[in-house]
């Protein structure tokens, strides 16, 4: 035997020894990747979120708690983050972020702009506003209300009951690259006038006619812009009819969502790339739940008549930026 050969087998074997050497890497701020190698670079993809729901009927009385607790000037945002069960806030998927925000009558949420960017799906009231950079715009259910990033905005409530709505962001990714920070206005609202035509709000009835109209049992639309372009760089947002009775053709995505369910009932089957068989969520109207990155998925809706009809987020501009749409 060679004394290299002699030198291999000592080190392979004595546990001690290699305790030594690892704790001497710690040391120098370097560890053994051969160690890790499953977890740093995964056989198969492993998104970190589990499928999670949040039920309307638990979340709003909750809602109606926080703002019993602080206002929504004082909190300058007050929301609830829906967190996945698997993961720590603010992540409600891998890369996408959902909360709750309620507003009470005659309340401000004051102004200030963030370079993340934040969609709105309005769930209940009217009368609520979202300024952004000087446009008043109404926010009425199923409506989408955008604001892009560094674009000053601030919410406010001139009905007579609370304004609730989801809020979307694409907060996880700035954990990951610290670009996303606020700046907040001298005053609580910036200048605003109304805008009934703003392009920053997508109503629900063209997405729901462009739904109906698509005479097939699992209808599926893409929100854009006016110029066709996603609705940001990072997320966007699709919406879906499934008619009653239906079960969509179970599907595979790379991408992750946050439903919402504007109306009607069912469930969906959930398998992740972690887990061997399927989880089901049942969910009814404004009730909310988390899809994982790379998860089998199928929708059904359990009602005898009528349809119901799904809004989602999405993360389908960075992914597609990425050219990592379409499994290898
Ligand atoms: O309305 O600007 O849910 O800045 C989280 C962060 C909402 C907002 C959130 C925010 C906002």
């Amino acid at each position: 035997m060679t004394t290299t050969q002699v030198n291999q087998s000592n080190a392979y074997n004595d546990e001690s020894a290699l305790n030594d050497y690892f704790q001497s890497l710690s040391k120098m701020n370097a560890t053994p990747l051969w160690t890790a190698m499953d977890k740093i670079v995964p056989p198969y993809p492993k998104p970190r979120a589990a499928p999670t729901a949040w039920a309307y009927s638990v979340m709003r009385p909750a809602l109606m708690h926080a703002a019993s607790i602080v206002g929504a000037e004082e909190a300058e945002r007050r929301v609830l983050m829906l967190v996945n069960e698997a993961i720590a806030a603010p992540y409600t998927t891998d890369t996408i972020y959902a909360g709750l925000q309620i507003v009470l009558p005659g309340e401000t949420a004051p102004a200030h702009r963030h370079r993340a960017f934040a969609l709105r799906f309005i769930i209940e009231g009217t009368g609520g506003f979202t300024a952004i950079e000087g446009e008043r715009i109404d926010m009425r259910r199923g409506d989408v209300v955008l604001t892009p990033s560094w674009q000053w905005h601030d919410h406010g409530n001139e009905g007579s009951d609370p304004v609730i709505w989801l809020d979307g962001l694409d907060l996880p990714l700035w954990q990951h690259i610290p670009i996303n920070f606020v700046d907040q206005y001298t005053e609580p609202r910036y200048p605003s006038e109304p805008a009934p035509d703003s392009a920053a709000r997508i109503q629900w009835k063209i997405v729901a006619q462009a739904l109906d109209e698509q005479r097939i049992p699992h209808a599926i639309y893409q929100y854009h812009l006016p110029d066709g372009s996603h609705l940001s760089k990072t997320i966007s947002a699709q919406a879906e009819r499934v008619e009653a009775g239906h079960t969509t053709t179970t599907s595979c995505k790379v991408l992750s969502y946050i439903y919402h369910v504007y109306s009607g009932q069912g469930f969906s089957m959930i398998k992740t790339p972690n887990e061997a068989t399927a989880k089901r969520l049942d969910w009814t109207e404004k009730d909310t739940f988390a899809v994982p990155a790379w998860s089998e998925v199928s929708h059904t809706c359990t009602m005898d008549s009528g349809a119901v009809y799904l809004f989602a987020l999405n993360d389908r501009p960075m992914i597609e930026s990425l050219t990592f749409l379409n499994k290898p």
